[in-house]
């Protein structure tokens, strides 16, 4: 069996004795490995169809890896990588496929939603500090791994596309939500806008902050470990802050069906931006420390986008549950941009 075999081929302490599914990512294909010693392992089997060149996304984590590790003030502070027998990052299967290992962070917690307000905050200390590490690391050296990942206007305009091809005879039951997307079009490109201008700092940055791609210390329940890397890349402040909120201000899950649950939640926000800003406010421009808000409404909107994109298209993207899936992701992120529309002065002076 090609999992079997690919485990076998890295350097791991002991005999693997046990494999189980393991995690809520929707991207990547993760096991948690036992060895007969006890020593435990993420084994990962990363996705090909997204991450075009594994190998050059391997380069970068080890890079930030390398960096973050110095720095940390816990040793399961930073993903450790473990090496495949002959030395390699990765284990290439029969099929093509690409397999990692990482040391398993013992004694963490990952969180799926806010279980207490403080999680958030910890959170927010959590994906700030890891900014604030690789404020000194060289944003050039990185691979884009996904090219345009957070270009909103880029992504608006595979959007159109999907509309316009409608290769599943799906846009007639969404027509509301097409609209609600299309309305907002002009407002969501003012960040990258503003990049292009070059009114706002480039970055190194996670990209894809969620609540479950940061561990917590189980004993302490502060934030330990970020992890999930494979998007690291240079980027804005305001997509690493804007993509907490979009997941973790919020009053229920992504996929929600109930919209009548689904609430964003001022109080989450601010406490996020007050961890957040504890941790690298000192290192961030006027202008990035303003445009916080908009990151917040537009990596929501921008998400919502490509739920919706992915589910015109088919579900090839995002691993899905059920077929609709990705249109109840969509609706909920687009019903915390209504919900953050409302509320927008609020939003903004929090932060000012
Ligand atoms: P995806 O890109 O699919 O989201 P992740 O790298 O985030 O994949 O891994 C999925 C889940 O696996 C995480 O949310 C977390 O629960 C768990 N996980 C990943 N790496 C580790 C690790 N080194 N130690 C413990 N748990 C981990
Ligand atoms: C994916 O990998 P995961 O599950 O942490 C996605 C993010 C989305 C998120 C939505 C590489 O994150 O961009 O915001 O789903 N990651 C990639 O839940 O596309
Ligand atoms: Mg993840």
């Amino acid at each position: 069996m090609e999992m079997q075999k690919a485990i076998e081929s890295f350097s791991i302490d002991g005999k693997a004795v046990f494999c189980e599914r393991y995690g809520n990512g929707h991207i990547n294909e993760t096991y948690r490995v036992i060895c007969d010693g006890g020593r435990e392992y993420i084994l990962q089997k990363i996705n090909k169809h997204i991450f075009k060149r594994p190998d050059l996304l391997m380069e970068n984590i080890a890079s930030v890896c390398g960096h973050v590790s110095k720095k940390a003030a816990d040793p399961r502070g930073a993903l450790t990588i473990v090496n495949t027998k002959d030395g390699g990052s990765c284990h290439v299967d029969d099929n093509g496929e690409y397999w990692r290992v990482y040391d398993f962070i013992t004694d963490s917690l990952c969180l799926e939603s806010v279980e207490f307000e403080s999680d958030f905050y910890e959170s927010a200390v959590g994906f700030g500090n890891f900014q604030n590490m690789l404020s000194d690391f060289d944003a050039k050296t990185l691979h884009e791994t996904i090219e345009n990942f957070h270009n909103t206007p880029d992504r608006y305009k595979k959007f159109v596309a999907a509309v316009e091809k409608d290769a599943f005879g799906r846009a007639k039951d969404v027509k509301e939500e097409i609209e609600f997307a299309l309305k907002r079009e002009k407002d969501a490109a003012v960040l990258q806008n503003m990049l292009d201008n070059k009114a706002l700092p480039l970055r190194v940055t996670h990209n894809d902050t969620k609540l479950n791609n940061v561990l917590f210390d189980a004993k302490t329940r502060k934030a330990l470990c970020v992890i999930d890397l494979d998007t690291v890349m240079p980027g804005l402040t305001c997509y690493d802050f804007g993509d907490s909120i979009r997941f973790g201000a919020t009053s229920a899950k992504e996929d929600e069906e109930d919209l009548s649950k689904v609430n964003f939640v001022f109080s989450l926000y601010k406490t996020y931006a007050e961890g957040f800003l504890s941790a690298c406010g000192g290192a961030l421009t006027k202008e990035e420390i303003e445009t916080l808000p908009e990151g917040a409404k537009i990596m929501t909107l921008e998400c919502g986008v490509r739920f919706l994109t992915d589910y015109l298209e088919g579900d090839t993207y995002f691993r899905i549950k059920h077929p609709r899936h990705n249109l109840v992701r969509c609706r909920t992120q687009f019903k915390l941009v209504s919900d953050m529309e409302i509320q927008w002065d609020k939003i903004k002076n929090a932060v000012n």
